[in-house]
């Protein structure tokens, strides 16, 4: 394999693009792209403030190297789960996403800790709840909450998160599969702010597949954090990954065209009734907006359990 555009070794071929490059062409090539999205979804302008969620992982960390090298004034946001899982998860994804933030003076991390403010981690709210072996759900509730929150307080225009085209096209597999209308209406590379308490959320790597991304992260250097957390282990989402991977290989661009396509229905209209229906209410306690009528899901998760 050559590269495309020098003929020299090729680091990377992308099926579903029929196209090689080399470890000099592929981190352009990259770039590029990923400009193209912004551009595409009309997702920020560069006199806007963005705040990333940095996992530690390659997803985030890759986006933040980009969006820093495209010269966009983008900061990061750790949230510290506090999950051991035997190897010491959070601590260790903390490390990595503050050595990249060490090496980047001109942009800053923020790290917010949930044991520390809240007085317990995800494993003891699970537990408490009764959901020790599958927190998932309840971490997700109090990490979208917890991003909205620094995004608003800290006063930036948008919050980016790392998800790639295998993330959401997994994500839209399992909401297709349970017809969960009301998640299919919030999937989408760009959701605007609702000026009431939602801060607008964007997906820079949407169309970027898991493979390019590790692959970028990897051609650049940057060290990330390479185990999953332990809980990710036996989730759905990863066997609706391994699904569609199999497909994927079978016939490149299977991913791609199931997550544009569904973008583009859903812009023709595909769910404009459901649209219509929704409505959201601030929460009476913290303020953010729910469909709740009085406490919203991330308030709920801390009220006493006798309560429930
Ligand atoms: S961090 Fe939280 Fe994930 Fe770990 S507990 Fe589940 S949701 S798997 S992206
Ligand atoms: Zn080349
Ligand atoms: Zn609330």
């Amino acid at each position: 394999m050559r590269c495309r555009r020098c003929g020299g070794p090729a680091a990377i071929n992308m099926r579903q693009h029929k196209l090689s490059l080399c470890a000099t062409h592929y981190p352009e090539w990259f770039i590029e792209q990923t400009k193209r999205t912004i551009r595409k979804h009309a997702m920020f302008a560069h006199a806007e403030r963005i705040l990333i969620a940095v996992s530690g992982g390659k997803d985030s960390l890759a986006l933040w190297d980009v969006l820093l090298k495209l010269g966009y004034q983008a900061d990061g946001l750790y949230i510290d789960l506090g999950i051991d899982g035997g190897f010491g998860y959070s601590a260790r994804s903390r490390e990595k996403a503050i050595a990249f933030a060490e090496q980047h003076p001109e942009a800053r991390l923020t790290i917010v800790d949930i044991l520390q403010l809240y007085g317990a981690s995800i494993p003891q709210v699970a537990q408490r709840r009764h959901r020790a072996e599958r927190p998932c759900s309840i971490c997700g509730v109090i990490k979208r909450h917890e991003m909205n929150r620094a995004a608003l307080e800290g006063g930036y225009d948008v919050l980016a998160t790392g998800h790639n085209l295998d993330d959401e096209a997994a994500t839209l597999f399992g909401n297709v599969l349970h017809w969960q209308v009301g998640y299919l209406l919030h999937q989408a590379p760009v959701l605007p702010a609702d000026g009431q308490g939602l801060a607008r959320k964007v997906k820079p790597f949407c169309r970027f597949y898991e493979r390019e991304t590790a692959a970028y992260t990897l051609i650049q250097g940057i060290d990330y954090i390479e185990d999953e957390c332990p809980y990710a282990v036996g989730a759905t989402s990863l066997t609706h990954k391994e699904t569609l991977t199999q497909m994927e290989h079978d016939s490149p661009g299977t991913k791609m065209h199931f997550y544009t396509n569904f973008l583009k229905a859903k812009e023709a209209g595909l769910f404009a009734a459901a649209e219509a229906e929704l409505e959201l209410r601030p929460c009476v306690k913290c303020g953010q907006p729910t469909t709740a009528a009085d406490l919203c899901a991330f308030c709920r998760l801390w009220e006493p359990v006798e309560k429930e």
